[in-house]
C-alpha cells in the first residue's frame, strides 16, 4: 500500500515537472476509515505539527576536529576516510571530556531557535555510544567525561515540552560483527556474525528506549551494507515499536531508501522519509511524511576548518520551503569536544528563532501549498475549521509595483493581512487572479508573509501560470 502511495506521488511529481514548482496539491481522497492509519495519523500528529527540529551529531570524532596529518576536511567519518586503526582511535575517547557541556542551555537554543525536537547521536557509524550503556565499554563510560550526556539532555528536554529523539548508526565500524568488517579494525577477532550483532544493537536500544523517558522518533542510518537485510530491517522496526508502541521509525530502517532522495522506491519500512542535504522539488502529496536533514556549513560532526555557513536567509527559507511541500526540516549542528555548540550556529539560531516568533503560525501545523507554482515564493495553508482556511503567502520576491499578484485561486478571500502586524491589505479579484496590494518596502527581508482568510478550502485552477 506505501509502496503504490510513494510510486503514485513520485510520478505526480514527475508529472508536475521538477524544478520550478513548490509543491503539488495535496490530494485528499475520501477512503473508508482505516484502522492502522488512524493510528499511524495518532502517533504522527506532533511530528506532523512541527515542521522543525535539531539534529546534532556529536562523537568523539570532535577531538581531532575534522583535522589529521595534511587533511583538514574530516568530520564523523574520521575513521573511515583515515582508515586509522580502531586500537588508535581509542585514544580519542580518552580525550573527550566536554565539560562546558549543558543541556539545558542546548535546549534553550533549540526552542527559542523555533524546533519541536532534538535528535542526538546516540551511536554514530565508529560505534561510540554517547551514553551509558551496559552493553560495551566502547561508550562514555570510557572517557574521563563520565556523565551521561543523553540523560541531560532527555530531561532537560522534557522540562522544555521538546521531543527527544535519537540518531543510532546500524553500520559499526567498531564492532567485530558487523557483516562488513573493516580490514583496520584491528580489535577484531574471528568471523562477524550478524545475528549476534543484531541482538547487541537490540540491547542498546532496549536501554535507550527504556531509560530515557518517552523518545520521538529512532532515527536509524547507515543501513545500505550488504549485510543488513529487508528482514532484519522490519524486525527492528517492530523491537523499537514493541518497546514503545508511539514511538516514530525513520524509513533507514530498512532497506528500500532511494539515495540521497531519501524516499522509498521499493519494499520500504518505517514511519517517514528522509531526503538529505537536499530538498524534495516537489512534495509528495497527503500521507506521505518526509523531513530534510541538511548540515548547517558542509559538515555533521565537528569541523573547525569548516567556516561556509550558509546565511539566516537561506535556513529561513529552507525550512518555508519544506513546510511548504508538507515536510520537515530537521537542521544540524556539530558540538566541538567541550561541549559547545559553535558560535556561528548559535547565531544563525537565533536569527531564525526572531523570525519564527513573528512567523512561526505559518510553519507549524500547516500543509504543503495548493498552487503548483509560486513565482514569488513559497506557500503553506492551514484549515481552521470546515469552513475557513487560512492560506500563508511567503514572499521572497517583492513587486516593485506594490502588487502581488496571486494567479488561479478562486475563493472569496475574507481578508488579506501581513502575520507580523496583522494590518490589513487591499485585496481585489481579478478574473482568475487576486491582486493584493502591499507596502513600497519589503517589511521582512528574510521572508514576509501575508495571510488570506479564505472561505472553505482553497480552490485552484490547475496548471495556474
Ligand atoms: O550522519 C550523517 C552522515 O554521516 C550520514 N548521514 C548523515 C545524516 C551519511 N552517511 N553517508 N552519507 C552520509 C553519504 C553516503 C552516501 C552513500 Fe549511499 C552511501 C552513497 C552510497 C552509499 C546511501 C546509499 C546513499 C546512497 C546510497
Amino acid at each position: 500500500m506505501r509502496r503504490i502511495i510513494v510510486m503514485v506521488a513520485l510520478l505526480c511529481a514527475f508529472v508536475a515537472g521538477a524544478a520550478e514548482t513548490p509543491s503539488i496539491p495535496a490530494e485528499t481522497k475520501e477512503q473508508p476509515f482505516d484502522k492502522a492509519q488512524g493510528e499511524k495519523d495518532a502517533r504522527m500528529k506532533w511530528f506532523r505539527e512541527a515542521r522543525f527540529g535539531l539534529f546534532i551529531h556529536w562523537g568523539v570524532y570532535s577531538v581531532p576536529a575534522g583535522e589529521w596529518k595534511d587533511k583538514k576536511d574530516y568530520g564523523e567519518w574520521f575513521l573511515e576516510q583515515t582508515k586509522m586503526p580502531v586500537s588508535e582511535y581509542k585514544k580519542f575517547a580518552k580525550e573527550f571530556n566536554p565539560v562546558k557541556f549543558d543541556a539545558k542551555e542546548w535546549v534553550r537554543i533549540a526552542k527559542d531557535a523555533g524546533m519541536k525536537y532534538i535528535v542526538i547521536t546516540s551511536k554514530h557509524h565508529d560505534g561510540f555510544g554517547m551514553f551509558r550503556s551496559d552493553m560495551t565499554d566502547w561508550c562514555i563510560k570510557s572517557t574521563p567525561f563520565q556523565r551521561d550526556p543523553l540523560k541531560e539532555l532527555a530531561d532537560a528536554c522534557k522540562d522544555a515540552g521538546i521531543k527527544f529523539c535519537f540518531y543510532h548508526s546500524i553500520m559499526d565500524w567498531h564492532h567485530p560483527d558487523w557483516g562488513q568488517l573493516r580490514k583496520w579494525n584491528d580489535l577484531a577477532k574471528g568471523e562477524p556474525n550478524m545475528d549476534r550483532y543484531t541482538e547487541y544493537m537490540k540491547g542498546q536500544l532496549k536501554e535507550l528506549l527504556t531509560r530515557y523517558g518517552p523518545i520521538g522518533i529512532v532515527w536509524f542510518d547507515g543501513e545500505w551494507e550488504k549485510p543488513w537485510t529487508h528482514e532484519r530491517g522490519v524486525d527492528l522496526y517492530n523491537y523499537c515499536r514493541s518497546l514503545q508502541p508511539d514511538t516514530i521509525v525513520n524509513n533507514r530502517v530498512g532497506k528500500g531508501r532511494a539515495g540521497m532522495s531519501g524516499m522509498d522506491k521499493d519494499k520500504g519500512v518505517g514511519d517517514y522519509g528522509t531526503p538529505e542535504q537536499e530538498i524534495p522539488p516537489t512534495g509528495f502529496g497527503a500521507g506521505v511524511d518526509w523531513e530534510s536533514c541538511m548540515t548547517m556549513n558542509g559538515h555533521w560532526g565537528y569541523n573547525k576548518y569548516d567556516q561556509k555557513w550558509k546565511s539566516t536567509e537561506t535556513l529561513v527559507r529552507n525550512l518555508i520551503d519544506c513546510a511548504s511541500k508538507g515536510g520537515n526540516y530537521l537542521l544540524n549542528v556539530g558540538p566541538t569536544s567541550e561541549g559547545l555548540i559553535p558560535s556561528p550556529s548559535i547565531e544563525r539560531l537565533a536569527e531564525m528563532g526572531k523570525w519564527m516568533k513573528v512567523n512561526g503560525e505559518s510553519i507549524y501545523g500547516t500543509q504543503a501549498s495548493p498552487f503548483v507554482k509560486t513565482p514569488w515564493g513559497r506557500c503553506t495553508r492551514k484549515a481552521i475549521n470546515s469552513r475557513k482556511t487560512k492560506i500563508y503567502l511567503h514572499v521572497y520576491n517583492w513587486p516593485a509595483d506594490g502588487k502581488l499578484v496571486i494567479p488561479g485561486l478562486k475563493n472569496k478571500v475574507k481578508r488579506a493581512s501581513l502575520l507580523a502586524d496583522g494590518k490589513a491589505l487591499k485585496v481585489k479579484a481579478e478574473d482568475s487572479s487576486i491582486s493584493i496590494t502591499v507596502p513600497s518596502e519589503m517589511p521582512d527581508k528574510i521572508a514576509t508573509v501575508i495571510v488570506l482568510d479564505v472561505k472553505g478550502e482553497p480552490r485552484v485552477v490547475v496548471n495556474n501560470p
